[in-house]
């Protein structure tokens, strides 16, 4: 079958979905074309802090009210080294807070918002081929129950993720990659108990890093490091439990509720950045262009920053004709996708144990957080990086 659409987008995860509904929203018309069954993108469980900025974002795409109902503020979280916790009061520090709410939730939503505008989705997509991207008349083709289709469109915005085609489809003489991988992993647990705590403890620990996290009053998120060879399988609930205690402070720990593992799942640690965000009419967003280790939280914020500015410059291009947002679209995403890259892999540095770290290294880990701890000047970058820089 053959089709036509303003803008084709690659891609039903976060960054599409908020995409598609902030075009829809401004009468551009698009088809989202996604590998998976909605059923399958639904029960991912990733991201669970929301920047204010994109908390902002969501509500101007439609899709915010049971977030404001549901979600909670926290206006502070913690760090804890070797048993003691200090406070990081984001409120003080900078005048603003994060929104805790799961992308489980956010994606729920973003499709529903996009059922109630009727906007075009096509799932269980194969085989797609990004076609003519250095052209004005891009085209994207795929097979979808078996049959072949083809699209023609104006733009093609690449939100398939790290694994997807968008981003190889540019020519490797034009990209540059950036990569540094991480000797270790993330184990999480979603399970249905009260949260140990109710703002977010990151733990730095001899036996490795810990953060205790949570989605609602009765959902809690915990995550311990592993090493990078790590199975699932290797982990029973019980000695989640254990190693989880002995990573966090005596008198949380102490308190800790435990119960059965509702998901259990690790994901690696990585820093990457595909640069540039553009190449002719194929424009890249969120986990397409970069990822980030998860201890900033800042994987899912980016994906809505760079659809900030790609939906702004698409509605700039289609009401008056001027291109300069789409120009610029590539660095100006860039220049704070590098800025949470460098926060990412700060806390990332300062909390995790790494194997080839000496006492020289140690030591400045604890130094480090001795500067945050006494700093009020330390509290504030982190405070201004972790709740989202301007966009
Ligand atoms: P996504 O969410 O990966 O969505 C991309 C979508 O594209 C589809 N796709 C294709 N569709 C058509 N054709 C193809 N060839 C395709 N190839 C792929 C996929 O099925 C998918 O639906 O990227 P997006 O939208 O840019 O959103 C980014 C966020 O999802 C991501 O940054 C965060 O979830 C990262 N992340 C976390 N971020 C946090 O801030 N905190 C976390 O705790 C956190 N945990 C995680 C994470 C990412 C993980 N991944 C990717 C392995 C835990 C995991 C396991
Ligand atoms: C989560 O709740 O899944 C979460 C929270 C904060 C992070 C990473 C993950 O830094």
């Amino acid at each position: 079958m053959n089709m036509r659409t303003q803008v084709a987008i690659v891609g039903g995860g976060p960054s599409g979905l908020l995409l598609s509904q902030l075009l829809n929203r401004a009468g551009i018309e698009t088809v989202v074309l996604e590998r998976r069954s909605r059923a399958h993108v639904l029960a991912r469980i990733r991201a669970g802090v929301l920047e204010w900025g994109t908390v902002e974002l969501l509500r101007r795409a439609g899709a915010g009210d049971r977030m404001d109902r549901e979600g909670i503020v926290h206006d502070g979280c913690w760090l804890s080294a070797d048993g003691e916790m200090f406070r990081i009061d984001f409120r003080e520090s900078c005048g603003v807070g994060v929104m805790v709410y799961g992308q489980t939730e956010v994606t729920k939503h973003l499709y529903a918002a996009q059922d109630a505008l009727g906007a075009s989705h096509r799932h269980e997509v194969e085989d797609v081929v990004l076609h003519d991207l250095d052209s004005d008349a891009p085209r994207v083709t795929w097979r979808e129950g078996g049959q072949a289709h083809a699209l023609r469109c104006d733009f093609v915005a690449g939100c398939d993720g790290f694994r997807g085609v968008s981003r190889r489809s540019i020519p490797e003489s034009v990209r540059q990659e950036f990569e540094k991988v991480y000797p270790f992993g993330w184990l999480g647990v979603l399970s249905r108990t009260p949260p140990v705590q109710d703002e977010l403890i990151y733990a730095s620990h001899a036996r490795g890093f810990a953060l205790a996290s949570l989605r609602n009053p009765q959902l809690s998120r915990y995550y311990i490091q592993v090493p990078v060879e790590t199975r699932v399988e290797d982990w029973s609930d019980d000695a989640f439990w254990e190693e989880l205690r002995r990573r966090l402070p005596e008198e949380i720990a102490g308190t800790l509720v435990t119960g059965p593992a509702i998901e259990k799942s690790i994901a690696p640690l990585r820093s990457f950045v595909s640069e540039p965000m553009r190449w002719g009419r194929l424009f890249l967003c969120g986990d397409a262009a970069h990822i980030v280790p998860p201890t900033g939280a800042k994987g899912l914020n980016l994906a809505a920053s760079d659809v900030h500015y790609l939906s702004r410059a698409l509605i700039g291009f289609y009401r008056s004709g001027d291109a300069e947002g789409l120009d610029r679209y590539s660095d100006t995403a860039l220049a704070r996708v590098w800025k949470a890259m460098r926060f990412s892999w700060w806390l990332t540095t300062l909390m995790h144990r790494f194997p080839h770290h000496g006492p020289y290294e140690r030591r400045m880990q604890d130094i480090e957080l001795a500067v945050l701890r006494e700093q009020p000047a330390a509290r504030r970058m982190m405070a201004e990086n972790y709740t989202g820089l301007p966009y």
